[in-house]
């Protein structure tokens, strides 16, 4: 059984999870439209991912005798000024969440809840990848700069690296 305190901590990280999911979607849109096809089709994958870990801490509160909330929706800024400022913020967005996980993980030490605190070793994995990726991929435009042709290829590389992702994850 869930503590009232863990019970809040995890339906806070819901909310966290469905705003990465939600700002990654804007960004997802915003590269669309601008013509960064790889970047785009890599960023709806980014925000199916966190949906998936929204419902996946969803479905571990009710598990756990709690009470899952569906958050509310914040509206996510829907223009950047470059793709390289998106990846910027990826990796900034990916720090702010991590340090929302730790401090759960925090609170299930402090509270004795093993299970939770088992449970979010998941997340604490999947950050280290999250923010890993964010920023090799930032390093990789840092090198680009204003060349054109470099981004083109960054862009191609996106591509591919959301369709292995997404044969990997067995979706179609
Ligand atoms: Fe949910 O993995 Fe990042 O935020």
């Amino acid at each position: 059984m869930l503590s009232k305190k863990i019970e809040k901590l995890l339906n806070q990280q819901v909310k966290f999870e469905f705003d990465s999911s939600q700002y990654y979607l804007a960004m997802a849109s915003w590269a669309e439209i601008k013509g960064f096809n790889g970047v785009s089709k890599f960023l709806y994958r980014q925000s199916d991912e966190e949906r998936m870990h929204m419902l996946k801490l969803f479905r571990f509160i009710n598990e756990r005798g709690g009470h899952a909330i569906v958050p509310e929706a914040d509206a996510p800024e829907r223009n950047f000024s470059t793709v390289n400022a998106v990846f910027e913020l990826v990796l900034k967005h990916e720090i702010e969440v991590s340090t929302e996980i730790n401090k759960l993980v925090d609170a299930c030490l402090k509270e004795k809840d093993y299970t939770t605190h088992n449970f979010m070793q998941w997340y604490v994995a999947e950050q280290i990848e999250e923010e890993n990726l964010a920023r090799t991929l930032l390093d990789k435009l840092k090198l680009i700069g204003n060349d054109k042709g470099g981004l083109y290829l960054f862009d191609r590389d996106l591509a591919s690296l959301a369709a292995s992702a997404q044969s990997e994850a067995g979706t179609p």
